[in-house]
């Protein structure tokens, strides 16, 4: 099953970045039937998700782990709410509107909520998130891998608000440039409004709506492409040892990622050479920064 997404991956047209990631998720103390409404003060629960590329969300899943976990053993992620029905996005964002959507709309006129989906993201501040890809829909699928995650339920004691992440009444966006995670979150990949950042005299659409801009998240990073005589060699490559060179001869650090968007390497080039022996065979995409600027190369590993 793998070997077939795999192939049907390569098949598609390959973009770096080709990925499903996270990028706001909103906990708000807002009426759930619009801003002069009088129905609730928990509104609206959204996840955003940004599709980088052209990607078939066939199977693919935004799960939640709730309130933490005292130890690995104890995470618990939810069957989650398949997105199968959005079926092929490119570079679009999505919007997952757990609760108060009468309310979202008016705060977010150009935004539309997905539509045709159950069991939406309905979080409360200490619940992490994924963007995983299984093999068949509902409980009988297994898990073939984490594309993205914000949260990790191990950085709270369970029921708690204390970590960075845990924005109780308030928000988390990610910081643009961040690419899919594979499922390793880094707190500091994150900007947050802070614990009970809605609370009252906050609680009101309009602040909340200039605190929080959505589709605004993007990928661009400065300076790309800007590495001048980069070259790396031999491509494809069939030994342990890629090497690395550039005109400036700079300190250079390398990331690796897999046709899914998942990092599978991250390292620095020593001596114009990185070890590879960790790769199986296949295509990549190696990102290299040199001295601030950015260059992606793709990469085959025989
Ligand atoms: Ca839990
Ligand atoms: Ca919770
Ligand atoms: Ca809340």
């Amino acid at each position: 099953m793998k070997k077939l997404y795999f192939l049907t991956l390569l098949a598609t047209a390959f973009t770096f970045g080709q990925s499903v990631v996270i990028t706001t998720v909103i906990d708000g103390t807002l009426p759930s039937d619009g801003c002069a409404g009088s129905s609730g003060s928990s509104n609206p629960k959204l996840v955003e998700l940004y599709v980088s590329g052209t990607v078939d969300l066939t199977n693919y899943r935004l799960q939640t782990e709730s309130n933490g976990a005292a130890d690995a053993a104890s995470i618990s992620w939810n069957t989650g709410c398949d997105l199968t029905a959005l079926g092929t996005v490119t570079d679009s964002f999505i919007y997952l509107v757990g609760a108060g959507e009468t309310t979202f709309t008016e705060m977010y006129p150009s935004a539309t909520p997905a539509a045709g989906l159950t069991s939406l993201p309905n979080g409360n501040g200490n619940d992490a998130y994924r963007v995983a890809l299984y093999d068949a829909p509902g409980t009988a699928g297994n898990l073939v891998s984490v594309m993205d995650q914000f949260g990790d339920p191990l950085d709270l004691p369970v029921n708690d608000y204390s970590a960075a992440w845990c924005y109780q009444d308030s928000y988390a966006k990610r910081n643009n440039g961040v690419v899919a995670n594979g499922g390793t979150f880094d707190s500091s990949t994150f900007t947050y409004g802070g614990n009970a950042a809605f609370a009252s005299p906050n609680n009101t659409c309009a602040f909340i709506t200039a605190a929080v801009p959505v589709g605004t998240f993007t990928l661009t990073t400065k300076a790309f492409n800007g590495i001048n005589g980069l070259t790396l060699y031999p491509n494809p490559v069939s030994g342990n040892v890629l090497n690395i060179t550039s005109s400036n001869n700079g300190a250079m650090s390398v990331q690796i990622f897999d046709v899914l968007g998942k990092r599978v390497a991250n390292t620095s080039v020593i001596n114009n050479q990185i070890n590879i022996s960790g790769l199986n065979s296949g295509v990549y995409i190696v990102k290299i920064t040199e001295e601030g600027k950015t260059a992606t190369r793709k990469l085959v590993v025989k």
